[in-house]
């Protein structure tokens, strides 16, 4: 799972992606044109699967993981500088979702670079920007489809056209491309080109550490926009959650409890994430090794035993499933058993949430 974290220039990207991933890079530095995408790799907390470890003592524990991308600045008119944005785009490739800082905090010190803070503002030249990003590659492609279709009438390209001719029209009616409803055949067309409003957006608002209780009130312009299927919206203060994942956990706990902080960035933008993405995890428990994995709601047992390894995938026999909760319950597999509720499963079974699964294969 790969997110990247976009937003206008001093916004408190930087700030947020250190508080996530607990790594040492510089934040306020302006880079004066370079851009240096931060790559971090955040372990995904679960009582589940730390539960499951005490079982296993001497097996490595490996939770699942989600990697940030800190962008470079997402600048206004972005959209106009052909090189910029392939560099941009480039950095976002493969990314499942973005996180869009929006600035709420004043900082006298780091003053903000359209001289005054305003998100909704913000939100806005951003929505705006990205969607024109999207038209400039789009205008690029068609006007090529259809030299290449003077020369030669051929049918994967004209199909090409129609879809992307469609999705020119809907950004020219500002609607995001997420807005639209396309086959899978179309969806597969589309991927490789990937269009920032195709891509499912939690939307950060920055706020001062004196606004900490009072993010209803923040969100509330805001509150339309948390009916978009494809969106969630959530406020917290980057510099204040950095400082926390610089202390030890209980300091940490003593210091949100104080700040009336229930949950740190981190939790939060892990919770939203998977509940934008439809993500659920499954388990695979052993002597060498407990882990967690990472897949999209409804996918069936040889897509989970593809993202252990392909050659369960390709070679897929069974899976035998045991729910987390039962074995809870019963305590080991092999209560499970005489239980009864220890499941083999077919190539036909939907995986679901906190399975224990262990996967039979033959290659
Ligand atoms: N007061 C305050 N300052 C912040 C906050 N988040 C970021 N900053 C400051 O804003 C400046 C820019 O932050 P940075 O993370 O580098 O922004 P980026 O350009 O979006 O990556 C830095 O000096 C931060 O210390 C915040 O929540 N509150
Ligand atoms: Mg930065």
């Amino acid at each position: 799972m790969r997110v990247g974290i976009i937003g206008l220039p001093l916004s408190g990207k930087t700030t947020l992606f250190k508080a996530l991933t607990g790594s040492e890079v510089e934040v306020g530095s302006w880079s004066g044109g370079k851009r240096e995408a931060h790559i971090g790799i955040v372990k995904v907390p679960d009582e589940r699967l730390d539960f499951l470890h005490t079982h296993f003592p001497s097996a490595k524990k490996i939770p699942a993981a989600i990697e940030y991308i800190d962008l470079a600045g997402f600048e206004k008119g972005i959209s106009e500088s052909a090189k910029v944005l392939t560099e941009l785009l480039n950095d976002l490739k493969n990314v499942d979702a973005l996180v869009v800082v929006i600035r709420a905090f004043d900082n006298s010190a780091v003053a903000h670079p359209d001289g005054s803070v305003n998100p909704m503002r913000d939100f806005q030249t951003l929505e705006a920007e990205f969607i024109l990003s999207d038209m400039a590659i789009l205008e690029n492609r068609i006007l090529r489809l259809e030299r290449q279709l003077q020369r030669k009438k051929e049918e994967h390209n004209q199909k090409e056209l129609t879809l992307l001719k469609r999705c020119l029209a809907a950004l020219e009616e500002e609607k995001p491309l997420c807005s639209l409803v396309f086959s899978p055949e179309e969806e597969k067309i589309l991927r490789g080109y990937q269009f920032l409003t195709e891509k499912p957006q939690i939307i950060v608002l920055n706020i001062n550490e004196s606004d900490i209780g009072n993010e209803e009130q923040m969100l509330q312009p805001f509150s339309e926009i948390k009916n978009h299927p494809m969106t969630e919206i959530l406020a917290l203060s980057a510099e204040i959650e950095m400082e926390i994942a610089q202390l030890g956990p209980e300091d940490a706990k003593v210091f949100q409890e104080d700040l009336g902080i229930q949950e740190s960035a981190l939790e939060k933008l892990i919770r939203s994430t998977y509940r934008l993405l439809g993500l659920i995890s499954f388990f695979t428990i052993g002597d060498d090794e407990v882990r967690a994995w990472t897949i999209r709601r409804n996918t069936r047992a040889p897509g989970a035993a593809g993202t252990v390894h392909s050659d369960m995938e390709r070679g897929f026999i069974r899976a035998e499933v045991v729910a987390y909760n039962a074995y809870k319950e019963h305590g080991s597999l092999a209560k499970c058993k005489e239980a009864g509720v220890f499941r083999l499963e077919g190539k036909e079974y939907t995986v679901k949430d906190g399975d224990i699964i262990s996967f039979r294969f033959n290659i």
